[in-house]
């Protein structure tokens, strides 16, 4: 029998669609995607979630010449087999393959790249902004999830939106989940919106048998009008929406596709910002990822039978070591607090937030909110973790600087994915974090290079009280320094792993295994080198960098993060000021942003294999 499938080919392929084709579509989509994804891993929930809401936009409006813009983005695939990109799905986030984000460079129907959350209600009123100016007619969409909606940039959106009164519609994907399940007052809000048509049903009702009676109907219609400002406060559904200026259309079942198409289409008659509660289910139609939500929101390759993931890696990840080290120290020290931005388990906290729930905040997708909020803690006295990953602390830049820094206080930055980080591509690559933390005042940057030292990192940070301490660290594992000796940390003191004379290799965090490698090619090479591990890339070891320069005649930097700004532009700017005699080669990701795929592959593309730098450097020297 022929897939319906096979004749999607793009969003008018769906238009003239039966109800019943509809669903049958939705079932031949989910299939592919536990297929698909069961091999290339990936966002599997959220994406099973949403196969009949995207469905249903696509039938209910024109893209791309009506513009649907997406939140995080994570949730697209389902959209990229309806906009013609089907068979490249077993290409995801993979290596020159499809992107797991919306991205205008893939496809005219991809509106507005996305891989942070909370842009989707920003990016749709520029647009509906810029329709206005242009004097053009299309329908603006905004989709964003509940735990998206938890970010201050929708709240920012959404308060500019009811102001300015553009035609634009919110679509709520509601599925109760962020990541694990979703915090704070605004969903135990939108939890409690079950029953939206009542209200409005009995107001309409009232309404119409008031109209009957002779004479005093209009009238009293007035005074239940006013009345009704008062009564809706408690009773009406959405009611935070209408009172901000959005019309609020739902809670709709975003499994019923007739549901969806009538209010979509009632949306588009609406004058004004339009808000569409839909309520779905993360992981719809597999039965695994409806009960597991949480492992399923992002999966590696994993058997569709039992859902076990295919590859988990032996060692033991450096958010792991993290969350472990400091659970254990949360033991004797009462002032230890963990705080997370809606990544509990992606940073390690879970054992944490079990053992010590009243010194563990989860406050959402809101890492500027995290980073004050830690800032608060700290000058009441408290000594707290936050832990974010590198690219979303990029949110949090101000917060570190003004509430942070400029007070002194001691917080310790434990910043997760720092490096390239593969799969998620350009959004997500961690590499501008010693950029945008080092020129700060006051501020200390480790870089552990094994599990061990990222310990030891630790065990510094509780005894260090002069100010912010970053702490940064890749994602994955180390795969296994264990048993090798790890020495004490020393405050602003590098590691000298290897003395030599010729060429004095450099490296921070995550770069040693390149590094130590490159040493003993070098040395095969006829060239003596010595080997340090920068641990503090601020403050600078500058008495050891002096005293290289007696000897070496080159220094070899190796870092990963974007060499503008980076560790090797300081030592740079050091050797510079002082006159040394050195020829300094820095080798760090250049002035572009980084794809998606495997990270040895993209190592390699940026000119980090050892290879590479070995040839390099022969070449030069
Ligand atoms: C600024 C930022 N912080 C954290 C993340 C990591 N992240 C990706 S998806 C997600 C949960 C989103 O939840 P929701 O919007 O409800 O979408 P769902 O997956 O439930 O459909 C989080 C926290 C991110 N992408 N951006």
């Amino acid at each position: 029998m022929s897939n319906l499938l096979d004749h999607i080919h793009e969003p008018a392929d769906i238009k003239n669609l039966a109800k019943a084709e509809m669903r049958i579509l939705a079932h031949e989509i989910r299939k592919e995607l536990i297929t698909t994804i069961s091999v290339t891993g990936g966002h599997l929930g959220s994406n099973l979630g949403v196969v009949e809401l995207t469905i249903a936009l696509h039938k209910s409006f024109d893209s791309p010449k009506d513009q649907i813009i997406w939140d995080v983005g994570h949730q697209t695939y389902v959209h990229k087999i309806l906009t013609g990109r089907r068979d490249a799905l077993k290409t995801i986030r993979q290596y020159q393959g499809l992107s797991g984000f919306p991205k205008r460079s893939e496809s005219v129907h991809d509106i507005f790249d996305t891989g942070h959350s909370s842009t989707s209600i920003s990016a749709a009123l520029g647009f509906a902004a810029a329709r206005d100016i242009k004097g053009e007619d299309n329908y603006v969409v905004a989709v964003i999830g509940d735990g998206a909606l938890s970010g201050g940039l929708a709240f920012e959106a959404l308060n500019n939106a009811a102001h300015m009164k553009k035609n634009f519609i919110v679509v709520l994907n509601d599925n109760q989940m962020s990541i694990a399940k979703n915090v704070g007052a605004m969903s135990l809000y939108l939890d409690g919106i079950r029953t939206g048509n009542l209200y409005k049903e009995a107001k309409e009702d009232v309404q119409n048998v008031l109209k009957k009676i002779p004479r005093v109907g209009e009238g009293i219609i007035e005074v239940i009008r006013d009345l009704k400002d008062g009564i809706k406060q408690l009773v009406i559904p959405g009611m935070f929406f209408e009172e901000m200026g959005f019309t609020y259309l739902g809670p709709v079942d975003g499994h019923n596709l007739k549901q969806l198409t009538t209010t979509i289409n009632q949306a588009k008659n609406v004058e004004g910002p339009v808000f569409i509660h839909v309520h779905t289910q993360k992981g719809k139609g597999y039965a695994i990822a409806e009960k597991h939500t949480e492992c399923f929101h992002g999966t590696g390759p994993f058997d569709i039978k039992t859902g076990d993931q295919k590859s988990v890696s032996k060692h033991i990840s450096y958010s792991k070591v993290f969350g472990d080290k400091l659970t254990s120290l949360a033991a004797t020290n009462d002032k230890i607090v963990a705080i997370t931005a809606g990544m509990t388990s992606g940073t390690g906290l879970n054992d944490f937030s079990v053992q010590y729930p009243e010194r563990f905040f989860d406050v959402g997708i809101a890492e500027q909110h995290a980073l004050t909020f830690s800032a608060g803690l700290s000058a009441a006295g408290f000594k707290p973790y936050v832990a974010i990953y590198s690219s979303f602390l990029q949110r949090g830049y101000d917060q570190v600087v003004h509430d942070i820094a400029t007070q002194n206080l001691n917080v310790t930055i434990c910043v997760d994915r720092a490096g390239l980080v593969g799969a998620d591509g350009e959004t997500h690559q961690g590499v501008f974090d010693v950029s945008f933390l080092n020129h700060i005042p006051n501020m200390t940057v480790i870089a552990p290079r094994c599990t061990q030292e990222l310990e030891l990192a630790l065990d510094y940070s509780l005894t260090y009280t002069d100010g912010p301490l970053v702490i940064r660290y890749p994602r994955g594992s180390d795969s296994g320094h264990k048993g090798k000796k790890v020495s004490m940390l020393k405050h602003g003191k590098a590691e000298v792993l290897k003395n030599g004379n010729d060429i004095a290799v450099i490296f921070s965090g995550s770069m040693y295994q390149i590094a130590e490698k490159l040493v003993d090619e070098l040395k095969a090479a006829s060239y003596d080198c010595s080997l340090i591990n920068i641990r503090f890339i601020k403050p600078l070891d500058r008495a050891l960098i002096k005293k290289l320069a007696k000897k070496h005649k080159h220094i070899i930097v190796l870092e990963e993060n974007a060499i503008i700004g980076g560790l090797g532009s300081e030592i740079l700017r050091y050797i510079s000021k002082e006159q040394l005699e050195m020829e300094v080669q820095i080798y760090g990701i250049d002035d572009y942003f980084v794809t998606h795929g495997d990270r040895i592959k993209l190592l390699k593309d940026c000119g980090l294999d050892v290879g590479q730098i070995k040839k390099n450097i022969l070449k030069s020297i």
